[in-house]
């Protein structure tokens, strides 16, 4: 309060008071403006900028925006558009330009045409920049003349002066975030890069640099998508393959309102919606994807119906028609409504009737131009509605199977005699052999075996399907009790350890991979619990005379081999290689392997589901190219997955 007096004091002026109290309130609470004064915070400060130079490349007057990080955390952000307004405001009498830096709110209020759609989350624009910086530097081209101005938290410290002349126009701002203000005054590139491409995709043809000169070299990007949403779309899809060719772009407007979408199917199963309301990212979903996911699902019913692609009685759900979609939604409206837990979900219901519309008329249109793509687009659509009433049936199988009868196990399961989950593992053999020796070699009190099946993965695909009605999962699914998918119950796991024993090969990498992705996409909850392991068998053998220890790594064979001729370096030390499970004897399984005393278990983590998973993908994919790119990129790792 006293501070304000002061400067009451210092500026007779009323309409400066009311200047001070409005930029004193974003240094007491810059939360409230920024949202946080985390790097979160710390980044917005650039977005607020930003977003200035994109509205006017909206209004159709700057093609050009350059991000640079000086050394010092300091930002430069520069357009090439008409250059904020510099003449007296005749309400306030100064400069257009102080205006915006030292009026909260101020953005977008002046000037005329502007059509002001962009905006940070919370809209207030250059004043709160200004407020939350130790010093900000403005300079304007316009008029042939170059305007400079100069603040320091939220103070002028320069009058508006003509600094120069200039031949072109637009607008260049410098800011050093205050550290009194911030936790952390070091910007992460990469966050800007990221945010700056996304606006690039978001503003076909509009060019956006980002540079970071901090370090020794200086490193540069450039962004411009002429495509816009579509290149997006294309960029998401990368490592992909298209089932519906080049992505589909749609677009429309009403009352001032405007919407593109751009979408395209991919041969793979998972969808992806990214949806933008004035170029902010709604991870929250709201009207927009509301308006979409009803038009696509009433389009592709509509069509498959008409061109006798389905038959009366098929449904297809919106699941089934999203099933390997990947698309990118961007609307643009003048009173955006931000709603939800984080401000990330848009209100606007206007906006759901114009996406709606949009799509069912331009996709409609598409669809009858281009024949094959509908016809690929039901195809699959169709497929997906039967894989999900397969694995539903899968489902219920599972369900009547592990309901009471205890006496329902598979064939391939050798149970314990344990019946506390807690106190039971379950090992996951690759092989039968294998199988063979486990069986015999493990203590049955409380190790059970489960049989599975060696390589099927060279000749699998990876439908979705294919991995939950996988008879060959079906075992599994049925010995570990737990349903899957929506019917996972934790409850009803009959093994606190789920232990996958795989040779440590190319092959036996293969089915861990296969596990793990089958573990992470229908049973998660068992990696996030920590019960999911991989068994860790012994890759050498060393003999000398009566004595045989055993190695698992090449490391340990140097270490050991050293050790057994201590005592007579010449002495005849015999190293073997096991070559998988299946050699080992019974006895030599259990003490190297299974014998909780001595073995090692590695646990599985997440990390490690997320990264099989995409293994997974990449290598089942119908596409040559990147799989071979990753399989040379990874080679060791594809071997050694786990080890
Ligand atoms: F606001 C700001 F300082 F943060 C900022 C504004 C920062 C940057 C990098 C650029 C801009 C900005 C503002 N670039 N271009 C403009 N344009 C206007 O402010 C402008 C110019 C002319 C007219 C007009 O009606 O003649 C209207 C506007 C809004």
């Amino acid at each position: 309060m006293s501070e304000i007096e002061t400067k009451v004091q210092e500026n007779y002026d009323a309409s400066k008071i009311q200047v001070l109290e409005g930029l004193e309130a974003v240094r007491m609470r810059p939360g409230m403006y920024i949202g946080s004064t985390s790097s979160s915070g710390l980044h917005h400060l650039v977005y607020e900028i930003v977003d200035n130079a994109i509205d006017e490349a909206l209004a159709g007057y700057c093609d050009r925006i350059c991000v640079t990080i000086e050394p010092g955390d300091v930002i430069r952000v520069l357009d090439n558009g008409r250059g904020i307004p510099v003449d007296i405001q005749p309400q306030t009498g100064k400069p257009a330009l102080e205006v915006v830096y030292t009026v909260l709110h101020a953005g977008g209020k002046f000037g005329n045409g502007g059509y002001k759609v962009s905006g940070g989350l919370h809209g207030v624009g250059a004043s709160v920049v200004n407020a939350l910086s130790e010093w900000t530097e403005v300079r304007v081209h316009k008029g042939g003349k170059i305007y400079q101005m100069r603040f320091s938290r939220g103070h002028v410290t320069q009058e508006m002066t003509v600094v120069g002349e200039t031949t072109h126009t637009g607008t260049e701002v410098r800011f050093k975030p205050d550290p009194e203000m911030f936790e952390d005054t070091v910007y992460n590139y990469n966050t800007l890069f990221t945010r700056m491409r996304e606006q690039a995709f978001l503003n076909a043809g509009l060019r956006i640099s980002t540079e970071d000169l901090r370090g020794e070299e200086r490193v540069y990007d450039e962004m411009c998508y002429e495509g816009g949403i579509r290149e997006f779309v294309e960029l998401l899809n990368k490592n992909k393959a298209s089932v519906s060719g080049a992505p589909i772009y749609m677009e429309g407007s009403r009352d001032g309102s405007t919407a593109e979408v751009a979408i395209q199917w991919n041969d793979g199963y998972n969808e992806l919606l990214v949806s933008f309301a004035n170029n902010i990212h709604t991870p929250e979903g709201g009207m927009h994807e509301t308006g979409f996911k009803t038009a696509l699902t009433y389009v592709l019913n509509a069509y498959g119906k008409e061109k006798k692609l389905l038959k009366d009685e098929d449904n297809i759900s919106g699941d089934d028609v999203r099933e390997g979609i990947t698309a990118v939604i961007s609307v643009k409206l003048e009173n955006p409504q931000f709603e939800g837990q984080t401000k990330a979900k848009l209100g606007n219901s206007e906006i759901r009737t114009l996406v709606d519309s949009v799509v069912k008329d331009k996709l409609m249109l598409f669809l009858e131009e281009n024949p094959a793509v509908g016809k690929a687009v039901i195809e699959k659509a169709l497929m997906a509605s039967k894989a999900r009433e397969a694995a539903r049936k899968a489902r219920e199988k599972v369900r009547r199977k592990t309901g009471l009868e205890s006496g329902q196990m598979p064939d391939k399961l050798q149970d314990c005699n344990e019946r506390d989950p807690a106190l039971c593992e379950i090992y996951i053999v690759e092989g039968d052999s294998a199988a063979g020796s486990a069986i015999q070699g493990r203590d049955s009190r409380f190790q059970a075996i489960l049989a599975m099946w060696g390589k099927m993965l060279n000749v699998e695909k990876a439908r979705t399907d294919k991995i939950v009605g996988n008879d060959k999962l079906y075992p599994l699914i049925l010995a570990l009790g737990s349903g899957i998918g929506e019917d996972f119950n934790m409850e009803k796991l009959r093994y606190h350890k789920i232990i996958i024993m795989a040779d440590a090969d190319v092959d036996g990498s293969h089915i861990r991979t296969l596990m793990l992705t089958f573990f992470f996409r229908y049973m998660r909850p068992l990696i996030e619990n920590g019960f999911v392991y991989s068994a860790v068998p012994p890759l050498y053998k060393l003999t000398r005379g009566k004595t045989t220890r055993v190695a698992y790594s090449d490391e340990e064979r140097d270490a050991i081999s050293q050790s057994m001729r201590a005592d007579n370096p010449n002495a005849k030390v015999d190293i073997s290689r096991f070559k998988g499970l299946g050699e080992m004897d019974p006895e030599e399984l259990w003490e190297t392997t299974m014998d909780p005393e001595k073995r090692t278990l590695r646990r599985i983590t997440l990390d490690d589901a997320v990264r099989a998973d995409q293994v997974f993908t990449v290598l089942m994919g119908e596409e040559v190219e990147p799989r071979r790119e990753w399989i040379e990129s990874n080679a060791k790792y594809v071997v050694n997955l786990d080890i």
